[in-house]
């Protein structure tokens, strides 16, 4: 779909530094006079946010994994529709904390259910909107279960910080094989020092949007 925005993906395993990369992203884009909107996955709208609250908190009942697919493509579905699709349509710099490759690597890889059922869906969810750039923040699954343990301290686990270190090992397989078949991907070294993380990150996206995109629309 050719609208005027820039969408863009940061994808990783917990605590791979999503959210601090994002910041470095966002200011990039500002720095080049670019309007930027940061939103998340599950969530980025009141009704998907509900949702994610369903897919992260614990209760009595185990969420089945079909049902899991199904509630991560409503909550997308939604905030394509409400958020993503009219911020490309107004030429602003849509930056996602997850979308689809997430599906693909958490439900396809780790829960281990249907790819083709989780492409046509996909298909629907998106809307014709696809991401420009996809950022895969890639470290061992050790490193970033002990960073996010680190930042929770006593909270209590949502619900996929309760899954074991294999779970975590087929996501991180699952995004590196779907990062060597697009070229939509850039895969960063998220183990390095923060700092480091957003030198890569910033070399990605000067080597992608010159002048911060300004001519891509
Ligand atoms: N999920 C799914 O299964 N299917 C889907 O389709 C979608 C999602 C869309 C969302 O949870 C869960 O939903 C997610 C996948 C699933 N569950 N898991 N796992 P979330 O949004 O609450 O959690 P998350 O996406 O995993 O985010 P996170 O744990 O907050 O990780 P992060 O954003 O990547 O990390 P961070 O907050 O930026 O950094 C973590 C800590 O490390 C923090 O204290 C930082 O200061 C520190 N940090 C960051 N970078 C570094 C470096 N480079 N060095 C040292 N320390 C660092």
């Amino acid at each position: 779909m050719n609208l005027p925005g820039i969408f863009i993906t940061i994808e990783g395993v917990e605590g791979a530094g999503k959210s601090t990369a994002i910041a470095g992203v966002a200011e990039w884009f500002g720095a080049h006079g670019r309007e930027v909107d940061c939103t998340r996955e599950p969530g980025g709208t009141p009704i998907a946010e509900a949702i994610r609250q369903l897919l992260l908190n614990p209760v009595e009942e185990d969420l089945v994994p079909l049902t899991e697919l199904m509630l991560m493509f409503a909550a997308r579905a939604q905030h394509v529709a409400g958020r993503i699709k009219p911020g490309l349509a107004a030429g602003k710099v849509v930056i996602s904390d997850r979308f689809t490759d997430s599906s693909r690597a958490y439900q396809g890889a780790g829960r281990g259910l249907d790819r083709s059922l989780i492409e046509t869906l996909a298909q629907a969810a998106e809307q014709g909107v696809s991401p420009d750039l996809t950022l895969l923040l890639d470290l061992p699954v050790d490193i970033g279960m002990k960073r996010a343990a680190a930042r929770r301290g006593a909270c209590a686990h949502d619900r996929f910080e309760r899954e074991r270190h294999d779970f975590f090992e087929r996501v991180r397989a699952g995004f590196l094989e779907l990062a060597r078949q697009s070229s939509r991907f850039a895969l960063i070294d998220a183990a390095a020092p923060i700092v480091d993380v957003q030198t890569q990150i910033q070399t990605v996206l000067a080597a992608r949007f010159p002048q911060g995109g300004v001519n891509c629309g």
